[in-house]
């Protein structure tokens, strides 16, 4: 198939998806067109069956917002055009599904039928979709696609709930390519450039927005370097980094904490990782849990929307209501403070992490695929 993917290019969540998605999908032979305002930030190869277009939105003085979506669909249509993409995949709603109808739409008048397959991520439903300002647009984009999926049972039954949607949803679930987290591919972590050998090394791995309460990453790290030797690994960039490294100073534990900014080489870190904080206010899925685990690194994370459906209670980790320091830190120093324990959750983590195993859930997007089309040529 020729399949066009539009998704974010950074390095939040649902970009990656969509890049390993694509990355994949060209594996098994499908032609694959990325097209958004920058190569995304996992697309390191462009081969013979992936191919990347940009979007570009001129500057005009008059626009005191730039047109992206009017853009996106403009460069969708000469896309579909030029290259006889057969099949659209849109990853986050906003504003993509929309620009997509819109794509759709201008092919129509020129008897170019492009089915639309929108994947819902989260933030696009529960925290910025669900706003009164883009519901109308949201709800009417994802009742025109095609065929709509959600990463977790959770974001699907938060998208009923709060939308009044015509079509089905299909849960399929985020998924990890297990070679690259290969807990053998890296024989020597460099753990020791990192940590003393008697130092627990705990990491938290975000776009530090206020959704992932990054200061309780702090204040449960804080608890556990009062009990234990430990390092903190922070990893990522965002709004409330600021915050964080001003805490870090005022609690006096800055020379344990190790700012990274973004990085490409999260399987690196979290290889030498003994376990992954994710207190988030609310998370789809969490997929960076999910690549923890499947670094071997048990999670300690909050028991909100889809995290539940990831990190297992007692076995690969602990969940804990949202803001509760004390329950979290409680949980990080039983699993800590115990060597055999500590081991024991971390094969638990890797073997949780196997249900998400791209192999098996790419195919369910395939099948998607392969319904959307043949539903669209009887209508
Ligand atoms: O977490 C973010 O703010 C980024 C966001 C995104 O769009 O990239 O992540 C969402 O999609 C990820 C991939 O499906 C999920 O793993 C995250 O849980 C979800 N974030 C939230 O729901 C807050």
């Amino acid at each position: 198939m020729k399949i066009a993917i539009v998704c974010y290019p950074t390095f939040g969540g649902s970009g990656v998806v969509a890049t390993e998605l694509g990355l994949e999908l060209s594996k098994r032979g499908h032609e694959i067109h990325f097209i958004t305002y920058n190569q995304p930030v996992r697309l390191e190869l462009i081969s013979h069956n992936v191919h990347y277009h940009e979007v570009n939105v001129p500057e005009y003085p008059l626009f005191h917002y730039q047109p992206y979506e009017l853009a996106l669909s403009s460069k969708l249509v000469d896309m579909v055009k030029l290259h006889g993409i057969e099949i659209l995949h849109v990853h986050y709603a906003i504003p993509h599904a929309y620009a997509a109808y819109m794509a759709k739409k201008m092919l129509q008048e020129e008897d170019i039928y492009l089915p639309i397959v929108t994947t819902l991520h989260g933030t696009d439903i529960t925290l910025v979709g669900s706003h009164p300002f883009y519901k109308p647009a949201v709800t009417f984009s994802i009742n025109k696609s095609d065929a709509v999926t959600a990463v977790s049972q959770s974001l699907k039954d938060d998208t009923l709930r709060l939308f009044d949607i015509k079509n089905d949803i299909h849960v399929v679930p985020n998924f990890i390519d297990l070679e690259k987290h290969n807990l053998h591919g890296f024989k020597d972590c460099q753990r020791g450039m990192m940590a003393q050998d008697d130092e627990k090394i705990i990491t938290h791995i975000s776009n530090l927005r206020p959704v992932k309460r990054v200061q309780d990453v702090i204040s449960v790290f804080y608890n556990i370097q009062k009990e234990m030797p430990a390092k903190l690994m922070f990893i990522g960039e965002g709004p409330e980094k600021e915050k964080v490294e001003l805490r870090c100073q005022e609690l006096g534990i800055l020379d344990k904490v190790v700012f990274f900014g973004k990085s490409n080489e999260i399987d690196k870190i979290l290889c030498f990782s003994d376990l992954f904080l994710l207190p988030s206010l609310t998370e789809s899925f969490g997929l960076a849990a999910l690549e923890a685990m499947a670094s071997g690194v048990p999670v300690i994370s909050s028991n909100t929307g889809g995290i539940p459906e990831v990190n297992i209670h007692g076995e690969s980790g602990f969940l804990s209501p949202v803001g509760d320091i004390e329950d979290m830190t409680k949980n990080a120093l039983y699993i800590l403070k115990d060597e055999k324990r500590l081991k024991t959750f971390k094969n638990n983590a890797r073997k949780q992490s196997l249900n998400f195993d791209l192999h098996a859930i790419v195919p369910k997007y395939e099948a998607i695929y392969e319904d959307t089309l043949a539903k669209c040529l009887v209508l």
